[in-house]
């Protein structure tokens, strides 16, 4: 399987590269001498490119070139912003990262060095993150007078808890990849320099479930999760009937019924 560049979907910003690996689409953060701060013209970019995502891949890799996966908000575009734009420069970062956790695809994170500020903020954003050993974890918002602005403070605490949370921006706590793994930052940790393969390793696992199945995943679980149980039990009951009335759910049951299809291994 060969990595392509696609011409259909050059970079939407010159921050960010993407290539196409078979099924699998892999957007890099690419402003390496800026530790891949985030500007507006990569949130934009990262808006449209998921809310518009390529029609022919199944699984997005979201990961970084450098050293660094994201040094968070680009503090040099902070300095002429004023209450109500600070306001729009927050809502369009909901959008994007909105984009990529209700989006159309599955996204990877496949994360090292530096993942801070609204760099933690994109990466909670996606569904599976993969962190090598020089990940790191941090909300360096208090010390530079902010506040998360990129979803952080709805996403993190329903991740490691409000209290961890709080730790994190009162004190400036950092958290290696091994601890962000234990809190649930994180879901994998790698030897340093794996983050990519590994999450690419994944995103092909996943291409390989039934669309219908991916989506009620994407879709339905954030959703029940958050839910009212009377909601969430019923919300449940109504995308499980649809998928499993899905043409290919009947296609992989008849596959396992009739012994061609693999098991489940310990
Ligand atoms: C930047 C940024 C940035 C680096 N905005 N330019 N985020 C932070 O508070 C994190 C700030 N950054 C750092 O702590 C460090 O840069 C790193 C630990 C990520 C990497 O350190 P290092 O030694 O590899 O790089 P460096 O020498 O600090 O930076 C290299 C260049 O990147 C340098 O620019 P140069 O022109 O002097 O070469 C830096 O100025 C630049 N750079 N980070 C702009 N963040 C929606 S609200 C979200 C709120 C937040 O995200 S607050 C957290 C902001």
């Amino acid at each position: 399987m060969g990595v392509s560049p696609e011409p259909g979907y050059p970079a939407p910003s010159g921050s960010l590269s993407y290539t196409r690996d078979g099924a699998i689409g892999i957007l890099e953060l690419a402003r390496p001498d800026k530790r891949n701060a985030l500007d507006l013209a990569t949130i934009r970019g990262l808006e449209q490119f998921f809310t518009s995502p390529p029609p022919d891949v199944r699984c997005i890799v979201l990961g970084a070139q450098g050293d660094h996966f994201s040094a968070g908000l680009d503090l040099s575009e902070m300095t002429e912003r004023n209450a109500q734009s600070g306001i729009a420069h927050s809502m369009l970062w909901h959008r994007a990262f909105e984009a990529i956790e209700f989006g159309t695809l599955p996204v990877v994170a496949a994360l090292h060095g530096a993942v801070v500020g609204g760099g933690l903020e994109l990466a909670i954003a996606t569904h599976l993150r993969v962190a090598d050993e020089t990940a790191f974890f941090a909300l360096p918002e208090g010390v530079r007078g902010l506040f998360t602005g990129g979803g952080g403070s709805v996403r993190l605490p329903r991740l490691i808890g409000r209290a961890r949370m709080m730790d994190m921006m009162l004190t400036g706590r950092v958290y290696d990849a091994r601890e962000g793994e234990a809190i649930g930052m994180t879901q994998y940790v790698v030897e340093a320099g794996g983050a990519r393969a590994k999450a690419i390793e994944f995103a092909r696992r996943i291409a390989t479930n039934a669309p219908m199945s991916n989506f009620a995943i994407l879709q339905g679980l954030p959703r029940i999760a958050e839910a009212p149980p009377e909601i969430g039990y019923l919300t449940e009951s109504l995308i499980a009937s649809v998928a499993q009335s899905d043409t290919e759910a009947k296609a992989r049951m008849a596959d396992f019924l009739e012994k061609r299809a693999a098991k489940v291994r310990g």
